[in-house]
């Protein structure tokens, strides 16, 4: 394939812009070579400035479940672009949309909408701060809530330590507030909430993780979580900025019939524009500016072009469940023949796969937490990635991140996206 327009434009990008990316993991950093600079997209397609055209498993990185321009929300974007871009005050759309929300997501009593997932997470714990008068907070390894300080915080070195900052410019004041725990156990948990009585605010997880790769939540754990929340009035935050719309349209809550006490959302909140939304009781959220003392604010917040591209998003998938069946048996077929196409091989392959979420790890082990996903060998992923993009299968460049099916892989796509890794399967060595 020729790609050389995408390295010029990324030579240039890399003079003026950190990395030549406005998001690190577009780098290529995990997988090699350059990052394609992409012009255009269509149903389940991208197009590059090159004119190459591959299947998408990333979707925006969640964003788009109906697929790329989507007449639904194009039209509601055109419509909407002609009364203004932004007007700094309230309307109507974010009633609609707050309404929208209220009804789809079980946790949620009363949401406040922001421009991102990171938003949104680091309001969330805020708030819960706010209401509950504690300061720490527990977070899992392996889950990413966007780059809110309070977030990048790697496990401390024993279990009663406190965090450690896992970027620069983040301080070890922040990193005492942020305790952090294995995937999948409950145990440890139970044992950091002890040393840590009274203490601890909330929890915020990733209640199907994505950023491990694609990690399931083990049978009972989240009911677990909700139990010991209840026990110990700690905040329960599911963040769903990935699951929430993407496993049902009341998220991974309704799917697994466990309800937090607070969720984050973002992703297909905005239909591809940057929205992110936090959510729940209305006794934690009464405590957020102006009505309460928990501050939080936002020029573009509920934006009307914005909430014109969610409401339709929403309303679609509110009208269209049968939508989240169709991805889970195309995702579950995808899934289930790529783990065979990798056996074919030889190979050591894992599956991890809920809804139109999948990740594919090259280890012998189960992977439930972040130590097991890291026995996946990058070298494998790197070289299945690269054939994959050569073959028109444009996978997330990163071995941690979960691949998104949208609703534009019919069964000829999918065929094709399987047939490309078992030949991206067996060129590995
Ligand atoms: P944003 O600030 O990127 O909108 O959302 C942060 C966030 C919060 N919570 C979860 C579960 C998330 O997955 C994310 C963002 N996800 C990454 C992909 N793993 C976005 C891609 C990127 O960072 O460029």
């Amino acid at each position: 394939m020729n790609r050389n327009t995408s390295k010029i434009l990324f030579e240039k990008a890399q003079n003026i812009i950190p990395g030549g990316v406005n998001s690190p993991v577009r780098a290529f950093r995990a997988v090699g070579g350059n990052p394609i600079f992409m012009k255009s997209a269509k149903g389940a397609f991208l197009k590059d400035v090159d004119g190459n055209s591959y299947i998408d498993l990333i979707g925006s990185w969640g964003p788009m479940i109906l697929g790329h321009a989507h007449t639904e929300i194009e039209e509601a974007i055109l419509k909407a672009v002609i009364d203004s871009t932004s007007f700094g005050t309230p309307s109507a759309r974010e009633v609609e949309m707050a309404e929208l929300i209220v009804s789809m997501v079980p946790c949620v009593e009363k949401v406040r909408m922001v421009n991102s997932g990171t938003e949104a997470c680091m309001a969330a714990i805020r708030a819960a701060r706010g209401f509950t008068g504690r300061n720490k907070i527990i977070k899992f390894e392996g889950c990413y809530h966007g780059h809110g300080d309070s977030f990048l915080i790697a496990a401390g070195s024993g279990m009663a330590t406190f965090g450690e900052p896992d970027s620069m410019g983040v301080t070890q004041g922040v990193a005492n507030d942020t305790l952090t725990v294995s995937y999948n156990n409950i145990t440890e948990l139970k044992n950091i909430i002890n040393l840590n009585k009274n203490q601890v605010a909330c929890i915020i997880i990733e209640p199907v993780v994505g950023n491990m790769g694609c990690v399931l939540p083990q049978k009972g754990f989240l009911n677990e979580l909700r139990l010991i929340c209840d026990k110990e009035n700690i905040v329960l935050i599911f963040d769903e900025v990935m699951t929430g719309f993407r496993l049902s349209k009341g998220g991974a809550q309704e799917l697994f019939g466990v309800t937090p006490d607070m969720c984050t959302m973002g992703k297909i909140i905005g239909g591809g524009l940057p929205v992110g939304a936090y959510g729940g009781k209305a006794e934690i959220m009464n405590c957020v500016s102006p009505l309460g003392k928990v501050y939080q604010a936002g020029t573009l917040s509920g934006n009307p072009v914005a909430m014109a591209a969610g409401l339709a998003m929403l309303n679609h998938l509110n009208t269209h469940p049968e939508i989240y069946v169709n991805l889970e048996n195309i995702t579950n077929k995808i899934a289930t023949q790529i783990k065979l196409g990798g056996q074919k091989a030889g190979l050591d392959v894992q599956i991890n796969q809920i809804g139109s979420m999948y990740s594919v790890f090259f280890t012998d082990k189960p992977v439930y937490d972040f130590n097991s996903a890291k026995t996946s060998n990058l070298t494998y992923f790197s070289q299945y990635f690269n054939t994959m993009l050569d073959l028109g299968v444009y996978l997330a460049p990163s071995q941690f991140e979960s691949l998104f099916i949208s609703n534009c892989v019919n069964e000829e796509i999918a065929n094709e996206i399987i047939e490309k890794s078992s030949l991206a399967m067996q060129s590995i060595k």
